[in-house]
């Protein structure tokens, strides 16, 4: 754990210049009638969960490299959440895979409640065999011509809900790889009603208060075709199921080039945004570092939420998604959650009056500078107050390295083995 004492240790020799800086930027944006102190609750108020599989070092499908201390059970996992919640006051929700990280519930919140966590969207997985099970998912899970294997997959997304319901989880998300590598391997349509018609038992499983997120994906492990393969299907499929099934945008599962910002103002249109799994991506599901490759995407993104956050009913679930091959996990998720966090301020800067005004007088130009200008502030120091003022590290990284975390964990934790390839 990393203590308050090491936290406040390195933010003392920082405060000041933070202080400085935070004036400098407060007296800027006051000129153009904002308020610093409103964004800076802002960004106190925001949150976004982090998945438990990005805490350890993934792979690809070629190889694993792991790093010493890496996590070997979700007991870990939730030790290594707790100090990217502790230090960024961003993360205070973990998102669990089953089955693995199955544990007993008292266990996992007596463990969440050390570090001051909650749990959020759990997420099935029917793209792996496990060990034990009766039916072979290489062809199929929710989708599969066959009905056992077809019941197999469907009570595990229940068991999922059951195992959420007692540590206060209120959504299941459900992501498949079923699909077809070859044309005519799969009939489309039967494939599409069979996973219906799996999705609409598992949605009679849900408790009132729960939603399940439909999540889409273009490709793989499917080379030909997907099951679930674009917002399309999964609106068709939220819309089939009812009002507690929403969509899922990820922002890796599109084809390069897709305009996901507009993707995710239709589905707010259609009222059926659920949430989000936030990485980034150069090519497909490449599930790298939120923010690192295609910031200014990340932007519109949050400019359309930003924009529809008074929207009835608008009840966004964030999460993240990655995959860490050559950092350190930990830096890395803090690094998205930080990433994410500003993208969000930046888009609470656009002005919206103004903004709105050059749309109707086609001034494509002063629409398109009045967007670039919010994205062009460096809101930093916003960002570093609220984690200064709300228990965290005005420096995240600096501090993690500082408080030697990693080489402690080391000491305890086993070697995890790492020759197979990763699987997201
Ligand atoms: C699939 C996916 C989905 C899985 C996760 C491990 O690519 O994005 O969300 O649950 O990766
Ligand atoms: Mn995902
Ligand atoms: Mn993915």
């Amino acid at each position: 754990m990393i203590t308050k004492d090491i936290i406040e240790a390195r933010n003392a020799p920082r405060a000041a210049d933070l202080e400085a800086d935070y004036a400098a930027l407060g007296a800027r944006l006051a000129r153009n009638g904002i308020a610093i102190d409103d964004l800076l609750a802002r960004a106190k108020a925001f949150e976004v969960a982090v998945p438990s599989w990005g805490t350890g070092t993934g792979g690809t499908r070629f190889a694993r490299f792991p790093g010493g201390g890496e996590p070997a059970n979700i007991f870990d996992k939730l030790d290594d959440c707790g100090v990217i919640h502790g230090l960024t006051q961003a993360t205070p929700r973990v998102s669990l895979h089953i089955p693995w990280d199955k544990a007993a519930p008292a266990d996992l919140l007596a463990k969440a409640e050390e570090h001051g966590l909650g749990f959020d969207a759990m997420n099935s997985n029917t793209f792996q065999d496990q060990p034990d099970q009766a039916h072979s998912y290489k062809f199929g899970s929710l989708s599969h011509v066959d009905a056992a294997t077809r019941a197999q997959a469907i009570e595990h997304n229940l068991e999922c809900i059951e195992i959420g319901k007692t540590i206060g989880s209120k959504a299941l998300t459900v992501w498949i790889g079923d699909g077809a590598n070859f044309p005519g391997q799969t009939h489309m349509g039967r494939q599409f009603d069979r996973y219906l018609s799996s999705m609409k038992e598992i949605y009679a499983g849900l408790p009132e208060d729960w939603r399940i997120f439909s999540e889409h994906k273009i490709y793989e492990p499917a080379f030909y075709s997907t099951v679930v393969q674009d917002w399309g299907t999964s609106l068709l499929t939220a819309q089939e199921l009812g009002e507690k099934a929403m969509c899922l945008v990820d922002l890796g599962h599109h084809a390069p080039n897709v305009n996901i910002e507009m993707i995710v103002s239709r589905l707010i249109r259609a009222g059926k945004l659920g949430g989000f799994h936030f990485n980034d991506s150069k090519y497909g599901d490449d599930d790298l570092d939120s923010g690192t490759i295609e910031p200014y995407r990340l932007f519109l993104v949050w400019n359309e939420l930003v924009d529809a956050e008074a929207t009835p009913g608008l009840d966004l679930a964030h999460m993240i998604d990655q995959s860490h091959n050559v950092t350190d996990p930990i830096e890395s998720l803090m690094i998205s959650a930080m990433e994410i966090q500003r993208a969000f301020v930046q888009a609470s800067l656009v002005d919206r009056v103004a903004l709105a005004g050059y749309q109707e007088e086609n001034d494509a130009l002063m629409a398109s500078a009045t967007l670039r200008a919010a994205f062009r502030t460096d809101v930093e120091p916003i960002l570093a107050m609220a984690r200064m003022q709300t228990g965290g590290a005005i420096d995240p990284i600096a501090t993690y390295r500082a408080s030697g975390y990693r080489a402690a964990v080391s000491e305890t934790r086993p070697v995890v083995k790492g020759a197979g390839g990763g699987i997201v």
